[in-house]
């Protein structure tokens, strides 16, 4: 626990979270802590300037040492604390080298940017003072100053000075995502690949706030990255959450009456993160990631949808006196993810109280698989993906050269007779399986 340090902070603002992450990462938790409001001035107020009389954030003392300067707060704490947490500065020479390199070429960026060249500029200069060639001039610097950092991060991916995360990322990174933060200058950053492609997501989320509100009526136009049917607009929340790019998304409702798309989820993105229009349209509801909510909300799955069906992926039936016992049933049954169960109004007669259990596959599944030489895919290593009892050496026994032929429940596409056994293994119905080539 760090009882004895004090950080004051202020919120989008990069030297603040460059000191954030060096606690983080040194692990030092627990210190006292302050967000101050920049537009309450609070970062004037005598508070701050006992500590930092330049009325800055962030302002930050460990016992009687105060280091308000991020770059003197981020080498002290790394050197203080050396063997506690993530080393920050790498012993290899070479390495080192081009750590201090970096880092310190991170001002240059973050002058390049902000301090009245392109951010900042209309405000730090003032009306009369400004002119069009000097707002293109500094525009034409920052565009060369990020493409030299593009090239770095081609050469060094996935960090900034080597093979391990340090000093230059805990300086630098904070800068990079704040011209992400500014829209406008996106143009500037367009030309980044490598890490810094992922970083921008990253960013996104980090300097964007916790937006779980849900805007009905709202839509926000094109940007679609992908679209997936959903029943609600808090499950199309979770799946914009889940899915990596998406920052956004617009849901149509089941009261949608110009076509007959209901339980669309459209998942999007911008460069920005934020959706380019926001327009009113009935029978939508839009809303936003909540990859920045911290904790994240958990996916609410215990609710029921009236009058929604879930056609498709049923792999058995039985009769439940109503949807509850069917939803024990699914839930007891270990094949079972989701249900759908026909109450007493429904027409016809005959399959009133029938309780349908679906499928959904556990395992990681691609559309489609297809022989292409030199390239080469794969699946993640996350333990929790391919179930792990169906690497033993017990399952593995395959029967080359041999087709056991009918009884299809499904077929799917698979790049190897093991997996098509992973696949086997993870669905209720399947006991055996042919593979071909
Ligand atoms: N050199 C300082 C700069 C800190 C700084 O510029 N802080 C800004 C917020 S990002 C601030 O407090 N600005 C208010 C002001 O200068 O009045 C550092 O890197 O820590």
């Amino acid at each position: 626990m760090a009882k004895d340090m004090t950080l004051l902070w202020g919120s989008g603002s990069p030297p603040c979270w460059r000191v954030m992450i060096a606690l983080e990462e040194k692990n030092l938790q627990g210190y006292n802590q302050k967000l101050l409001s920049f537009e309450k001035m609070e970062h004037k107020s005598d508070q701050v300037m006992k500590m930092n009389p330049r009325g800055q954030l962030p302002a930050f003392k460990h016992g009687n040492h105060v280091l308000n300067e991020s770059y003197a707060a981020c080498l002290y704490l790394e050197s203080q604390f050396k063997s506690q947490g993530n080393k920050l500065i790498p012993d290899c020479p070479a390495e080192q080298a081009q750590m201090y390199q970096r880092m310190f070429e991170g001002l240059t960026l973050g002058q390049k940017a902000g301090m009245g060249c392109v951010i900042y500029y209309n405000w730090k200069v003032p009306e009369g003072e400004r002119h069009d060639s000097a707002v293109k001039r500094n525009r034409e610097a920052l565009t060369a100053e990020v493409k030299l950092w593009e090239g770095y991060l081609q050469k060094g991916c996935p960090f900034l000075a080597g093979k391990t995360f340090s000093l230059a990322d805990v300086t630098v990174y904070p800068g990079i995502c704040y011209l992400f933060r500014f829209g406008n200058v996106t143009f500037y950053i367009s030309a980044f690949t490598c890490g810094i492609i992922s970083l921008r997501v990253l960013c996104i989320d980090v300097f964007s706030e916790c937006r779980p509100g849900l805007l009905e009526n709202k839509d926000f136009p094109g940007t679609d990255i992908t679209f997936f049917y959903s029943p609600d607009a808090e499950h199309c929340q979770q799946l914009c959450t889940q899915h990596p790019a998406c920052l956004f998304f617009t849901f149509v409702r089941a009261d949608w009456t110009r076509d007959n798309r209901h339980f669309y989820c459209y998942l999007k993105s911008t460069p920005s993160g934020e959706p380019n229009t926001q327009t009113p349209l009935l029978g939508v509801t839009s809303g936003f990631s909540l990859k920045a909510c911290s904790p994240q909300p958990e996916p609410c799955l215990s609710q029921v949808y009236q009058n929604v069906d879930f056609p498709g992926a049923d792999y058995r039936a039985l009769f439940t006196a109503d949807y509850e016992e069917c939803q024990r049933a699914c839930t007891q049954d270990p094949g079972c993810q989701l249900f759908t169960h026909v109450n007493a109004v429904f027409t016809p007669e005959q399959i009133r109280y029938k309780c349908h259990l679906k499928f959904s596959w556990p395992v990681p599944k691609t559309p489609i698989v297809e022989k292409k030489g030199g390239l080469v895919s794969g699946f993640s290593h996350k333990p929790d993906l391919i179930p792990q009892h169906s690497n033993t050496a017990c399952q593995g026994k395959l029967f080359p050269n041999t087709d056991i032929p009918g009884n299809d429940i499904q077929m799917l596409p698979a790049a190897s007779a093991e997996y098509c056994q992973i696949l086997c293994s993870a669905h209720p119905l399947c006991t055996y399986f042919s593979f071909d080539r």
